[in-house]
């Protein structure tokens, strides 16, 4: 008896110590949470505040409270949406720039029970927590650490008032996944009715401490941004998109690392990828015509979720406290794209085979990277050089995109490999690829038709532990067709042979609308809206382009010709080329004066930011005047361009309103990025009637 027990008790040991060892991690490591939060993919963003009311991007924090009554509100409707779109959760904005806090909050009167909504009783981070809860999606939080409205910020006094709002939003709601900290923090703002600009002290917020605070509270949220003691960090730009190669690590805080991180860096802090599903963060009517179609946030998505990031998608309710209509519609056919991407994975199926495995143990054997499971792996013996795996299909597959991941527990390791197709008699490279981590889908230029196929790890500094790889093939979808303004006309291009179809009086073509054969005259500007609708009548998504008055018999003015020419630049109808101040030796206040060839009686003028991926000398305070004789002027619209830093897109201004045309207007750069004279890439101006719409870049 004694004998039997130790023989199975020394079976069980020997088995143990015959299978192969897992490899040991490398380098930086998820914590579980991270891991967790990595898996999310993909939640929502609701920018809901006084901004919605007043049209501005960032609130000054002046704005009166009144404003705020979003009166057919119903989280559940809005959560319901998320949900359906598959979103894993929802971050709300319970304090934007502004300081307006959407919470009965105790540490400032600038709060939600000075609005008429709910007759002062309302929550607003309360009910979305409690739709939240119901509906299954986590509940997360954006509270600003700016407060254009605290009379003691960039004092110690706020801040005291600031941890205990974040303490009031961690332990009134229930659990929070993520909590965000913006980096914005602008300078001027109403501060209790001083009306400065405030400069923080060097580690003003003490985000160690704060990052201490939550733990003790909510040890599971995830801290986004924070300085260099985050969980998590931004992904680099408003666009949604983020690096590649790319990497969950950074070694340093170091703001060019944002989009691809830090190779082999020693901290884990993976990206999240933010953008909003139409122009501004905040829903302004003036943007109705910017909603991305589902291919443009396919393609984000691709960028983004296909690097290995997450994505927060921005869909922010309008006044009366829903989602509009367009955005919706957009949403949930992006999940529906998604759907038909994800339906088939055309690697399932086929036989496996490594040019080395573990310890020769079937335990981390090349059959885990098509187990549909995400923690078990394939990896090899230390030392293998370029090791691989090749797959063969029982019948061809047809595919186009290919996802591989790692097993992130063990960190990040891959920098480069490849997959070749075997052509029936020598192997072709169909990619060459850089970073996997989390997961990397990446698209091929062409579908691909294999019967065998081969994944090489090229690049490694330790064992690959690759824990998936699919192949999906990419749903077709219809393409949108491209409108552009040359001179008095319009033009719109698409692939060859398709029908475009479009409209002038701002509403979606159809094909009963005029059909595009040649340039559309638009002297005088107006709105138009094209798409492709093809011989089945399937409709394709709407490019939609706010024309402004032609500009090409414009003059523009200046004290010598070299004014004359650098101005130029900002009325040749071109993005690339920029009007830049210092070169014509001016300093902000810098102006451009323009003589239209016919006078017009103006509504809106806009403002296109340099393109070229530099932010300085953008101008971020101007004034816009114009005048029927060129001498006398009338200011009709000044302030700020908010977040053009994170978001460099064109911006759209109404002007007050003028009673007769005008020949004449005149932009002025009042402040500029990082430098002491501004630069703009074009200006436009349109006209008063139906001055509406607008795409993005
Ligand atoms: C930025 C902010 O300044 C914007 O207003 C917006 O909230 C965006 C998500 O983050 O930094
Ligand atoms: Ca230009």
């Amino acid at each position: 008896m004694i004998k039997t027990l130790i023989t199975g008790m020394s079976a069980v040991c020997l088995s143990a110590a015959w299978g192969a060892e897992a490899p040991a991690a490398y380098g930086a490591t998820p914590t579980p949470q991270q891991v967790d939060w990595q898996r999310l993919e993909y939640y929502g963003f609701v920018h809901l505040g006084l901004n919605t009311w007043t049209g501005r991007e960032w609130g000054y924090g002046d704005e009166d409270p009144k404003l705020f009554n979003p009166t057919n509100f119903d989280a559940d409707k809005i959560v319901k949406l998320f949900k359906d779109a598959g979103m894993k959760g929802l971050i709300l904005t319970a304090k934007h720039h502004d300081g307006f806090c959407s919470w009965p909050t105790k540490t400032t009167e600038h709060n939600i029970t000075k609005s008429p909504w709910k007759d002062g009783k309302g929550n607003l981070v309360a009910e979305f927590a409690k739709a939240c809860k119901k509906q299954g999606i986590k509940f997360g939080i954006y509270i600003s650490p700016w407060d254009r409205n605290h009379k003691d910020y960039a004092k110690p006094g706020y801040i005291k008032d600031y941890y205990e709002q974040i303490k009031e939003l961690l332990t009134g709601y229930g659990p929070v996944f993520e909590i965000w900290f913006d980096g914005a923090n602008g300078g001027d703002g109403y501060y209790g009715g001083t009306k400065e600009s405030r400069t923080i002290p060097k580690d003003y917020y003490n985000f160690p401490q704060i990052v201490k605070n939550i733990r003790a509270l909510q040890p599971n949220c995830i801290i986004w941004g924070a300085g260099s003691v985050g969980d998590a960090r931004w992904g680099g730009s408003e666009a949604g998109h983020v690096g590649y190669p790319h990497w969950h690590t950074l070694s340093t805080e170091n703001g060019e690392s944002h989009a691809k991180g830090v190779p082999h860096g020693n901290r884990w802090v993976p990206a999240e990828g933010d953008t909003s599903i139409r122009s501004g963060w905040f829903w302004h009517e003036r943007f109705n015509n910017s909603v991305k179609s589902p291919e443009k946030l396919l393609k984000v998505w691709l960028e983004c979720v296909g690097r290995g990031a997450n994505l927060i998608l921005n869909v922010p309710p309008d006044r009366s406290g829903t989602i509009y209509p367009a955005d919706a519609k957009s949403l949930l056919e992006f999940k529906s794209l998604r759907d038909r991407l994800y339906a088939k994975d055309y690697a399932l199926g086929a036989k496996t085979e490594a040019s080395n495995v573990r310890g020769k143990d079937k335990k981390f054997g090349p059959q885990n990277l098509i187990d549909n499971n995400i923690e078990t792996y394939w990896t090899t013996d230390e030392g293998t050089e370029n090791p691989s795996v090749e797959l063969t299909f029982p019948k061809p597959v047809k595919f186009d995109v290919i996802r591989l991941r790692e097993q992130i527990r063990l960190g990040q390791r891959v920098e480069e490999f490849k997959v070749e197709n075997w052509d029936g008699d020598k192997w072709v490279e169909i990619l060459k690829g850089g970073t996997i981590g989390n997961q990397a889908m990446l698209p091929l230029a062409e579908p691909v038709t294999s019967s065998k196929l081969r994944l090489t790890i090229t690049k490694t500094p330790a064992v690959p532990c690759i824990s998936e790889l699919s192949l999906f093939l990419m749903p077709k979808a219809m393409p949108k067709p491209d409108i552009k303004r040359q001179g008095d006309e319009v033009s719109i291009t698409a692939p060859e042979g398709s029908t475009i179809y479009y409209t002038t009086n701002n509403t979606d073509p159809t094909d009963k609308s005029a059909k595009y054969s040649k340039e559309i005259p638009m002297p005088h500007g107006g709105i138009i809206k094209a798409r492709i609708i093809d011989a089945e009548g399937n409709l394709g998504p709407v490019d939609t382009l706010l024309v402004g008055l032609s500009k090409k018999n414009w003059k523009a003015l200046g004290k010598n010709e070299e004014e004359k020419n650098n101005a130029k630049l900002a009325i040749d109808d071109d993005w690339a080329t920029i009007w830049e101040a210092e070169k014509a030796g001016q300093k902000n206040p810098a102006t451009i004066t323009i003589e239209m060839d016919k006078p017009a009686v103006l509504g809106q003028f806009s403002y296109v930011p340099r393109q070229d991926g530099e932010t300085k000398a953008i101008t971020d305070q101007y004034k816009f005047e114009t005048s029927q004789n060129g001498k006398d002027w009338a200011v009709v619209a000044e302030g700020e361009f908010s977040n053009i830093k994170a978001s460099p897109d064109e911006q759209f201004v109404e002007l007050k309103p003028i009673a007769k045309p005008v020949k004449f207007f005149r932009f002025t750069s009042k402040r500029a990025l990082d430098s002491d004279a501004g630069t703009a890439a074009e200006i436009s101006v349109y006209p008063a009637k139906k001055a509406q719409g607008h795409r993005k870049k």
